[in-house]
């Protein structure tokens, strides 16, 4: 039996907006939150102990971490080296440079040839040795266009057919890989991806169906005793025969993740009894103590007493240690009702927190049939016409209007960039 310990989406350094400085530190909180859970991880592996540490991808936001967080990362790891724990380091998409093949941020790792670590950035199968016998692990790391094909090859061609070629090569590949495959011993794909039976939120799936999605059948292959994944922050188990597993992120990276539990994977692959006849694999999600994210929204624009009801609805809320967000609507003549150090006394049990307060005027609101249902019309346009029906908002009108050009310019700029889709994703959303 050779037991497994995988875990994905580490994304070290992220989140620092959720966080304040330690003063004790210097560090931003949030980036200790976050060695401490993957601290957790580590820990579970020394003390089981497992064979052998599997981990998805994207440890950090970018391909270029700061020396501090670099630091922070290998110190961890290099706990599991020190006790002969062998583990495998797949590229996800955060950990590519944008400049062309070999930047990634893991592949020092291998350059310094740290014994018991492997660096996935190419689909390659690895045999590594365990103290429970071998095992052979396949990985595939974060896939761009310019992976598999050249740029005369996609001339002309729409996005899914881009798509399709794409997998096509990519089911080549993998073919070969399997055929090479030792089948009395256990194999593993490793993978870092997007599979289009996953499930996300809404917004996600929207932005995502730009992207490149590999199909489930894909990676439901006879040949494999585990398939674990990463990209996706949402802890999933996609199959069972065989498993097919997401573990998520570690932390919640932002309020997307605020529901989810975070955690890893403790994986068992059994040994065949059979020749041919591949051993039974079991799974355990192993939940971390990460740190809590809370909203509390609601609209007080009926409300007799906005402030006894905001109030309330904070100090019913587990706030304790949490990144908290007041989200509130009110009237303007209700504005005044509200008073702000009250807020700040209640919310000071929290680990940070942001207040944000919307103002309902329905008076504008009919005022301005260009907004109304059924016409059409630009963002810049719309913003433009809501402006001009503000009379309070006259002086901040030109600096508004500036900011959102700047936003939408920024969007676009995401749109047209090489990286493609998951940029457009990345900037959306923040979490994958
Ligand atoms: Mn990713």
């Amino acid at each position: 039996m050779i037991k497994i310990l995988h875990l994905s989406d580490i994304h070290l350094g992220s989140g620092f907006a959720h966080g304040k400085i330690n003063p004790e530190t210097g560090l931003n909180t949030r980036l200790e939150d976050f060695v401490a859970t993957l601290g957790k991880c580590i820990d579970r592996a020394i003390a089981e102990p497992v064979d052998l540490v599997l981990f998805g991808g994207d440890a950090f936001p970018d391909a270029t971490p700061p020396p501090y967080i670099q630091q922070a990362f290998s110190g961890q790891f290099r706990r599991l080296a020190d006790v002969e724990i062998p583990v495998v380091l797949l590229v996800g998409n955060h950990d590519q440079h944008s400049q062309g093949a070999g930047g990634a941020s893991l592949c020092i790792y291998r350059t310094l040839g740290v014994p018991h670590v492997v660096v996935g950035d190419r689909l390659e199968t690895h045999r590594i040795q365990t103290r429970n016998g071998d095992i052979q692990v396949i990985t595939l790391p974060w896939l761009t266009r310019s992976t598999l094909l050249t740029r005369p090859e996609t001339e002309g061609l729409s996005m899914s057919e881009v798509g399709h070629l794409l997998l096509d090569r990519l089911r080549a590949a993998m073919e070969g890989e399997i055929r090479r495959l030792d089948p009395a011993i256990p194999t593993v794909l490793l993978a870092h991806l997007m599979v289009d039976a996953a499930s996300y939120g809404a917004e996600r799936f929207l932005a995502v169906g730009k992207g490149f999605t590999i199909p489930l059948e894909f990676l439901t292959r006879d040949a494999f005793d585990y398939v674990a994944l990463g990209h996706v922050h949402r802890h999933q188990i996609l199959s069972e025969n065989p498993f097919v597993v997401y573990p998520g992120s570690i932390e919640r990276v932002d309020f997307s993740e605020e529901h989810e539990d975070k955690g890893y994977v403790l994986v068992e692959i059994g040994a065949s009894l059979t020749e041919g006849v591949r051993g039974s694999t079991t799974l355990e999600f192993c939940p971390l103590p990460a740190r809590s994210f809370c909203t509390i929204e609601l609209d007080l624009t009926e409300s007799d007493d906005p402030h006894s009801e905001l109030l309330a609805a904070i100090e019913n809320k587990p706030i304790e240690d949490a990144v908290v967000r007041v989200i509130y609507q009110v009237r303007p003549e209700q504005i005044d009702l509200i008073d702000d150090s009250d807020l700040h006394t209640v919310l000071s049990i929290a680990h940070t927190y942001t207040i944000q307060a919307g103002l309902l005027s329905q008076m504008s609101r009919s005022r301005l049939p260009e907004l109304g249902v059924g016409s059409a019309i630009e963002p810049l346009d719309a913003l433009r016409a809501y402006l001009a029906n503000r009379e309070d908002l006259k002086l901040l009108a030109e600096p508004i209007l500036e900011a959102a050009k700047a936003l939408l310019a920024e969007e676009e700029f995401y749109i047209e960039s090489d990286a493609g889709e998951m940029e457009v994703v990345q900037t959306q959303l923040k979490l994958l």
